[in-house]
């Protein structure tokens, strides 16, 4: 029943091996008699096994590569946070509708970062410019963190940073449940622990290879328990057939399900169904089957940087989606907070 992500093939750089992380992964994968290769360039992990694209993009996804990152200039994250702090790239999810197929395009893989000494320096930089306003960091925006930290516990590294900070904020969203090993992390009340929900019919038809949303909200019980701040995002929100009771259900689903000691701080962030119109060639490649409407002419196109313009709903329609969520949110959690709606 949806066991803990374990990869069938590890990709390991040198200079990993130069970090205490990184010869721990080695000898933790070497004990489980997981293959092993050495690759000197993430970007030269091209042998991935597979007669063909189809077959390569899903191996690629139980694939881990254990690198370092050299990279440490932060992206920015809005509207969730300031900047995103990379600890991984990539996610065995197959969500149909999921952006890393695009912003990961060439590099399906899971890579983890094993110098998180230098990523905590780079944090606390960005965190001492910004004085004395607060700093948030989003661990998700490249990765479902969670889904990969029982191997890694690079993230449980990573609350325990930022719980030791004044003026740092840690935020992640996962569609796993194996929080376990995070329940017992020193958060000191810093970190936003979310989950990403949504009605059956999506998750039915478009998260394969996700757990599903009975251990999600176990998960956010568990973790409400552990005095995490909690949140959830219900994204992509997306209307399908009987979207409304669809959405409902949800509601209803979550108020019985969640010990009432979770809905004291609790957080709703409520982002649309978009898609590009490179997402849209990728998915159709990809899952040929999927129910995943992407008709240009039934959205909105919005413009972007850089030429990136998405496909959102109709203004109408957007309206009518964010209106109809948000009273559900104000009847089932009068007291959350909706931090937006994009
Ligand atoms: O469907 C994906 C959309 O969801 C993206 O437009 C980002 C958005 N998003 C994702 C969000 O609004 N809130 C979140 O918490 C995210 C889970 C994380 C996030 C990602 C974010 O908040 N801000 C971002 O800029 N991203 C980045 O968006 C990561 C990636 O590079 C890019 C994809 O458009
Ligand atoms: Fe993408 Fe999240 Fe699904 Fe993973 S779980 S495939 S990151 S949407």
């Amino acid at each position: 029943m949806m066991e803990p992500f374990m990869p069938q093939l590890v990709y390991i750089e040198p200079q990993a091996l130069e970090y205490p992380l990184g010869r721990e992964l080695k000898e933790k994968f070497e004990k489980m008699g997981i293959e092993i290769r050495q690759t000197t360039s993430h970007n030269q992990v091209r042998n991935i096994p597979g007669d063909n694209e189809q077959q390569q993009y899903r191996n690629a996804k139980s694939t881990l590569v254990v690198g370092v990152r050299k990279t440490l200039k932060f992206e920015q994250s809005k509207p969730s946070a300031e900047y995103a702090i990379p600890l991984a790239t990539g996610c065995m999810g197959h969500c149909h509708y999921c952006y890393l197929q695009t912003t990961m395009g060439d590099k399906p893989y899971i890579r983890t970062y094993v110098n998180l000494e230098d990523i905590f320096e780079q944090a606390t930089k960005y965190m001492e410019e910004r004085i004395p306003e607060i700093t948030r960091f989003e661990a998700a925006c490249t990765s479902d963190i969670v889904g990969i930290d029982h191997l890694t516990h690079s993230l449980k590294k990573t609350i325990e940073f930022i719980g030791q900070t004044d003026f740092g904020r840690l935020r992640f969203v996962t569609k796993y449940h194996h929080v376990d090993h995070l329940l017992d992390a020193k958060h000191n009340g810093r970190t936003r622990f979310r989950f990403s929900l949504n009605s059956n019919y999506v998750i039915k038809n478009f998260e394969p290879g996700t757990s599903p949303f009975e251990k999600r909200i176990e998960a956010a019980g568990k973790v409400a328990k552990a005095n995490y701040p909690l949140g959830f995002i219900l994204a992509p929100l997306y209307r399908h057939e009987g979207w409304e009771e669809g959405y409902l259900e949800l509601f209803e689903k979550l108020k019985q399900t969640l010990p009432e000691e979770a809905t004291h701080d609790l957080t709703f962030e409520l982002i649309q169904h978009r898609f590009t119109k490179t997402a849209k060639r990728i998915i159709e490649k990809r899952y040929p089957k999927t129910k995943l409407q992407m008709n240009e002419d039934d959205r909105k196109y919005k413009w972007g940087k850089y030429g990136r313009g998405k496909y959102v709903y109709k203004t109408d329609e957007a309206d009518e989606l964010k209106q109809i969520i948000e009273s559900y949110i104000h009847t089932y959690f009068p007291q959350a907070k909706i931090e937006y709606f994009t």
